[in-house]
């Protein structure tokens, strides 16, 4: 069962039948969002931010094994910065990187739409504002962004997840957005999401307790089962919009076609951020919105 899509509006306004569309199913795929040259200047910065990043300064945290803790801290003070995260098939057994850096990476994150200028442009659109409101967020503030990039053969599954999870408000408002910057679908590791999913209760959440980062299981809930997964084809420069309940996954990348992709996921400012979400910003640099900087 393919999930229905729709051409994208210029100005990025969803019409009566997207917001019915996205209230059924909890997602929303809206074609030719962003134009071809959009996704390849994303792609072509990302590529130049690789050229800049060297492995090895950051050497310990990549080796498998004893270095959790650097790990951790590496991944836990990504919320407000730009750091590399690596496929765990892009090592051997001893621990060592197989692949040259470009090919090698499963995703850079979380603050790419704040501390990096191409990023912030794609990602502060006016359309993309006047999406979020269209959907109901009254104060859209932009909490995190990831570039993934489920490189060909080694591109790990992502498991089933609703993100709320991960980024949970008071009430509850995480909303996906999410750009196929080339094509996607069940061949190359592309997203599916669970039609009308998001209407489940919360599973699961992921925080802080104290200093540790725990797993919450909230609701026993059974996810639906994977035939009821429906596959959510993009075409490059389409946007996938996720209900911050909606379980969706994505395949592991077992083909020849790299699948590269960019997510921002928005809060809304008028619900109660949680201090405890495993994202956190410094007292100096709060999360924005789509308020030009100056
Ligand atoms: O791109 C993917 O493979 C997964 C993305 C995802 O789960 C998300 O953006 O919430």
């Amino acid at each position: 069962m393919k999930a229905r899509s729709f051409q994208a509006t210029q100005d990025g306004h969803l019409t009566g039948e997207m917001i019915e569309a996205y209230a059924q199913d909890g997602f929303l795929i809206l074609e030719g969002y962003k134009s071809v040259e959009d996704c390849d200047a994303l792609r072509a910065r990302m590529a130049d931010l690789i050229d800049a990043f060297e492995p090895e300064s950051v050497a310990s945290v990549f080796e498998t094994g004893s270095q959790t803790h650097a790990r951790d801290a590496y991944f836990r003070e990504s919320g407000g910065s730009i750091r590399f995260f690596f496929e765990e098939k892009a090592f051997d057994d001893a621990g060592k990187l197989t692949k040259d850096k470009h090919q090698a990476l499963n995703k850079v994150g979380h603050a790419l739409h704040d501390e990096d200028p191409v990023f912030e442009a794609f990602s502060r659109d006016p359309k993309m504002a006047r999406t979020a409101r269209d959907l109901g967020l009254s104060n859209p503030l932009l909490a995190q962004s990831m570039y993934i990039f489920k490189p060909p053969h080694i591109g790990g599954e992502v498991n089933c997840h609703q993100d709320s999870t991960f980024l949970y408000t008071d009430p509850m408002t995480c909303t996906g957005f999410w750009f196929a910057l080339e094509d996607a679908d069940d061949t190359n590791g592309g997203l599916y999401g669970v039609p009308g999913g998001h209407t489940d209760p919360l599973r699961k959440r992921f925080h802080y307790q104290g200093d540790d980062l725990v797993m919450e299981t909230l609701d026993d809930t059974p996810i639906a089962p994977d035939e009821q997964h429906a596959p959510l084809i993009a075409p490059k420069g389409t946007l996938v919009i996720l209900h911050g309940l909606v379980p969706h996954k994505s395949a592991p990348n077992t083909s020849d076609k790299s699948r590269h992709a960019y997510a921002v996921h928005m809060v809304d400012g008028e619900a109660v951020w949680s201090a405890d979400n495993w994202l956190q910003r410094a007292e100096d640099k709060p999360m924005r919105g789509f308020e030009p900087t100056s």
